[in-house]
């Protein structure tokens, strides 16, 4: 089979997310690093005409959206599956990456982690105070929400791990790690979801760089 290359950030949640398929299916793959400067650069453009990470390529296929990376990787490599077959849970686990997709992400990480953690400890960046306080209601709504669809599942749509899982956990690493996610996450369900995710070997094996990690 051809190699399995990702283009990308290691600080990258997304990146993370598409790495955590391939180590959870054992399978072996390569990030060819992106630094912040070739960001949105002509040669960015051409693997992604949205400038954005990470891009998966594998021969000469070539496929960017983490979540389509995610369900290519589970349809290429059987097992262990990452999909449930039960339609319930199906439906869970796609809402759930939505929720990432749609608010989770634009609305709050983009936000918070952006300016606790990535503009000042990668980027030099001070912090925006304003507009992390202009988040946090928004991550108070997706995380109450994240809460209540786990509910007493071990995985966030059932009891097997999803697509959902690989998703939303390098999210909420870095979201735990700043006073106002940790504070909302505080004693919470999904607190304890996200550290049985960070004990997967996956998970350890895929750490950010170090400052970012010191920080989360
Ligand atoms: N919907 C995209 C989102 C990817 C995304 O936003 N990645 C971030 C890094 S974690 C990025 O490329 N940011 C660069 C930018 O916004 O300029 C996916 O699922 O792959």
């Amino acid at each position: 089979m051809n190699e399995f290359v990702l283009h990308g950030h290691p600080a990258s949640p997304f990146l993370r997310s598409a790495c955590l398929g391939f180590e959870e299916k054992g399978v072996p793959y390569r990030i060819a690093r992106m630094e912040a400067s070739d960001m949105r650069g002509e040669a960015h453009r051409q693997l992604h005409p949205f400038g954005r990470i990470p891009i998966l390529q594998h021969g000469d296929y070539r496929l960017y959206e983490t979540q389509a990376i995610l369900r290519y990787t589970d349809a290429l490599i059987a097992k262990p599956a990452l999909q449930p077959t039960d339609p319930k849970a199906i439906g869970r686990m796609n809402q759930i990456i939505g929720i990432n997709d749609c608010y989770l992400f634009p609305m709050v990480a983009r936000v918070i982690v952006f300016h606790r953690v990535v503009g000042p400890l990668l980027l030099g960046v001070a912090p925006d105070e304003a507009a992390i306080a202009g988040a946090v209601p928004d991550a108070r709504l997706c995380l109450r929400e994240l809460n209540r669809l786990l509910g007493d599942q071990l995985f966030l749509a059932g009891e097997e791990l999803t697509l959902a899982d690989l998703m939303l956990a390098p999210q909420l690493y870095y979201l735990a790690g700043t006073p106002e996610g940790g504070s909302i996450l505080k004693d919470t369900p999904l607190l304890e979801w996200l550290e049985r995710m960070n004990a997967r070997p996956s998970m350890q094996v895929t750490l950010p760089p170090a400052p970012l990690r010191r920080a989360a």
